[in-house]
C-alpha cells in the first residue's frame, strides 16, 4: 500500500536549524579512512580531509559527515584511539571553516563526545546506539541531532545471508524502538533523525523494498535520511566500477526526495544537490 511522506520537524543545530521540514538536506561525506567502500584512502591525511570538506561545502552541501572508521562489509572494527586520531584534527578544521554544521559517523560514546568537543553539531551512528549505548546518553547531554540507521548484524557479518520475512516492517519497527531507546537516554525527540540502512545487511531486493516504501518511515515523525551513494546495488544494476555511479546514485535521490526523504548522504555533492532542487521543484509546481 502507497502512503503520501509525512513532513518531519525541523533539526536544530546549535544556533542554526535545518529546515527538514521545508526541503531535502544534502549530507556531503569525508571518510578519514584508509578503506571506505568507494573513497577510502583518499582522504586519510588531515589536510586532504579538510580541503575535501571545504569543496563539498562549497558546492552547496548542507552539512558534512565525517567518519574514521569504514563501514564497508566485512569491516573490522577500529581502535578508538585510531578513531579519534582520524577524525578530531579533520572537524576541528572544518568547524572553524565550513559554514555548515558537521556530523562525526561513528558507533563509540567517547568519540562522540569528543567531536563534539572538538566542534561537531550532530551524531551519526549507524548502530543507532547499540554499539555503545553510552553514545545515547552522550547526545542527550550535548543536545545535538541524532542519526539512527538499521543495520542487521555488524559491518564484519551484515552481508552474510541476511534474510527479513518483511523487511520493511522490521526495519520500521526497529526504528521506531530505537527512537524509544534515545527518547528513554533523555534524547530530545526533536532532534532525531532515522535511516533504513541501505546496503547494511540488505539483499539488492531489501534495498529496493525500503526505497519504495521510505513514505512509510516518515509516519514516525522524524526526518527520513538515506545512504545510498555509489553503494554496490546501483554497480550491480548498472554494471559499472565505483567512479561511474553518479547517475545512478543521482536516481536513487531523486526516487528517495519523492519518497520524503529529507537527508541524503552523498560523496558527490554538487549533482546530487541539483537532482535534489530539481525534483522538489517538480513536486512543488506539480501538485500546484
Ligand atoms: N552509509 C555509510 C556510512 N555511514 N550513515 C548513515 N546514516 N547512512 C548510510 O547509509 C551510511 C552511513 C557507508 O558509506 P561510505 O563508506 O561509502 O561512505
Amino acid at each position: 500500500m502507497s502512503v503520501a511522506p509525512l513532513a518531519p520537524h525541523d533539526l536544530r543545530v546549535g544556533d542554526r536549524v535545518l529546515p527538514t521540514s521545508r526541503r531535502c538536506m544534502v549530507m556531503g561525506v569525508v571518510n578519514v579512512t584508509p578503506d571506505s567502500f568507494s573513497d577510502g584512502g583518499r582522504y586519510l591525511d588531515p589536510e586532504a580531509a579538510v580541503a575535501h570538506g571545504l569543496r563539498l561545502a562549497a558546492e552547496g552541501a548542507d552539512l558534512l559527515d565525517v567518519g574514521g572508521e569504514s563501514t564497508r562489509p566485512g569491516a573490522t572494527d577500529v581502535a578508538e584511539a585510531v578513531e579519534l586520531d582520524r577524525v578530531l584534527p579533520v572537524i576541528e578544521e572544518l568547524a572553524r571553516k565550513a559554514e555548515v554544521p558537521i556530523s562525526v559517523d561513528t558507533r563509540k560514546a567517547a568519540v562522540a563526545a569528543a567531536a563534539v568537543a572538538a566542534g561537531a553539531s550532530m551524531v551519526n551512528d549507524v548502530s543507532a546506539g547499540r554499539h555503545d549505548p553510552a553514545l545515547l546518553g552522550v547526545v542527550a547531554e550535548a543536545k545535538v541531532p541524532l542519526v539512527l540507521m538499521h543495520m542487521l548484524g555488524t559491518p564484519a557479518t551484515m552481508q552474510d545471508d541476511p534474510r527479513y520475512d518483511d523487511v520493511v516492517a522490521e526495519v520500521e519497527a526497529f526504528l521506531a524502538e530505537r527512537c524509544l531507546a534515545a527518547e528513554f537516554a533523555g534524547v530530545d525527540p526533536g532532534s532525531l533523525v532515522i535511516d533504513p540502512g541501505i546496503g547494511f545487511g540488505k539483499r539488492d531486493r531489501d534495498n529496493y523494498a525500503l526505497l519504495d516504501s521510505l513514505a512509510r518511515f516518515t509516519r514516525l515523525g522524524h526526518p527520513v535520511m538515506v545512504g545510498t551513494s555509489r553503494k554496490a546495488f546501483i554497480g550491480r544494476a548498472l554494471g559499472g566500477p565505483v567512479d561511474e555511479r553518479v547517475e545512478g546514485t543521482a536516481a536513487t535521490v531523486v526516487w528517495a526526495v519523492e519518497r520524503g526523504a529529507r537527508i541524503v548522504r552523498v560523496h558527490d555533492v554538487a549533482p546530487n544537490l541539483r537532482s535534489v532542487r530539481m525534483t522538489e521543484a517538480m513536486l512543488r509546481w506539480g501538485a500546484s
